[in-house]
């Protein structure tokens, strides 16, 4: 646990479970309207360089450490170099997910694309990777489905679509069981961007496709706070109903300010709020998994400014967390969470023994049932003072 007093306690430690893809602090800044602005980023280097800023795991695509055109002797190479870094450092490998976006060959998608041949070959290169996540002890496989989706109404049968990204999905579980591999997977939803529109546009549709699998509990979700509020939801409440669902496998933290283009700020920046609300969720409401970040370091920004941003995607998540620990901790915070029925909400409507001619047979104050004032607003602005510091 980070200790107490001073800057130190905004200092990471494993033990505040902190990871990072590959891709973040490796990202080049290629855009669409410009090319890369930074050099490529060795993995060895990014995992000591995220191991010296105090994070415990680090994820990657297939395609983050190898070409995808590489052959086993350069794929062996490159995995070795990875492997050692783990060693030297201690960093775990808690995610991997598979680059199925990339190369020309997605353009249409990979699970669901409507060439038939290109599905399959999907499969085998997910089926590979599965393999190596095993092999480096990953817990979770992240499927991002990018590319799965369509420009225009007519190019994609949705149902048909979604048939097919069912039958992959089910393949790949039944995979995992016959191998004995301890891994679940997390859907990973967006609603845009690079298609015009994505398949499983959110944690909600996520969560219903889910639902029609083989074996739905090997899969849950992996949300990414940008993700949700492009679509304009709320993405606090969004985990909140991963969580009572049990399907929080996973998550995605960065920045947005809203609905507009995807902008992985880091964490923190964006919506604040937010940001706040949902550490006081993760922390209060028993997620254990992994804090992973999925952020990209604006293109604006050199190597140090690329880990002057990782580190601040860390320090915002524990000043958040020790904000929102004093806000629980606040006996004024208490008080108003029971006058305003936060609490109460908890006792179950009917009484044991009740049925629902009980309370069709009850009179009601209506009057004063309706003048009731839930002072809402009262324990918002705790909420914001201890946000802002001031309480
Ligand atoms: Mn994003």
């Amino acid at each position: 646990m980070t200790s107490t007093t001073g800057e130190s306690r905004y200092t990471p430690v494993p033990e505040d479970r902190f990871s990072f893809g590959l891709w973040t602090v490796g990202w080049q800044g290629v855009d669409v309207f410009g090319p890369a602005t930074r050099p490529p980023m060795d993995p060895a280097h990014a995992v000591h360089k995220l191991a010296e800023l105090g994070a415990w795991g680090v994820t990657f695509h297939d395609n983050d450490i190898f070409a995808f055109d590489a052959d086993d002797t350069a794929r062996d190479q490159a995995l070795d170099s990875f492997r050692k870094a783990l060693e030297e450092t201690g960093l775990v490998v808690p995610m991997v997910t598979t680059n199925l976006f990339g190369h020309p060959v997605f353009k249409d998608g990979g699970f669901t694309s409507n060439d038939r041949s290109v599905r399959r070959f999907a499969l085998a290169k997910v089926a590979r990777n599965l393999d190596l996540a095993a092999e480096l002890g990953a817990k979770t496989f992240v499927m991002w489905g990018g590319r799965e989706g369509a420009e225009s109404a007519f190019a994609k049968d949705i149902g048909l679509a979604l048939d097919r990204y069912r039958e992959a999905v089910n393949l790949l579980g039944d995979y995992v069981l016959e191998q004995g591999y301890d891994l679940r997977f997390a859907i990973e939803p967006k609603p845009n961007e690079p298609r015009g529109d994505i398949l499983l546009p959110t944690i909600g549709h996520a969560l219903a496709f889910i639902e029609s699998l083989d074996h739905p509990e090997l899969v849950g979700v992996n949300p990414e706070v940008g993700h949700e509020e492009m679509a304009g939801m709320n993405f606090a409440a969004g985990i909140g109903q991963a969580l009572w669902a049990g399907k929080l496998f996973h998550i995605d933290l960065n920045g947005q300010h809203g609905p507009r283009f995807d902008q992985d700020l880091r964490f923190g920046a964006g919506n604040l709020r937010g940001a706040f609300a949902l550490v006081d969720l993760l922390e209060t409401h028993g997620y254990d998994g992994p804090r992973h970040f999925d952020f990209k370091p604006p293109r604006t920004e050199d190597e140090e400014g690329v880990w002057a941003s990782a580190a601040g995607c860390m320090k915002n998540y524990l000043v958040l967390r020790e904000r929102a620990a004093a806000f629980r901790a606040d006996p004024e915070v208490q008080a108003a969470l029971e006058h305003s029925g936060v609490t109460t909400l908890g006792t179950p409507t009917l009484a044991e023994g009740e049925t629902l001619q009980t309370v069709r047979e009850e009179t009601y104050d209506i009057e004063t049932m309706a003048a009731r004032g839930f002072a809402f607003e009262q324990l918002d602005q705790l909420a914001m003072d201890h946000l802002l510091g001031v309480r």
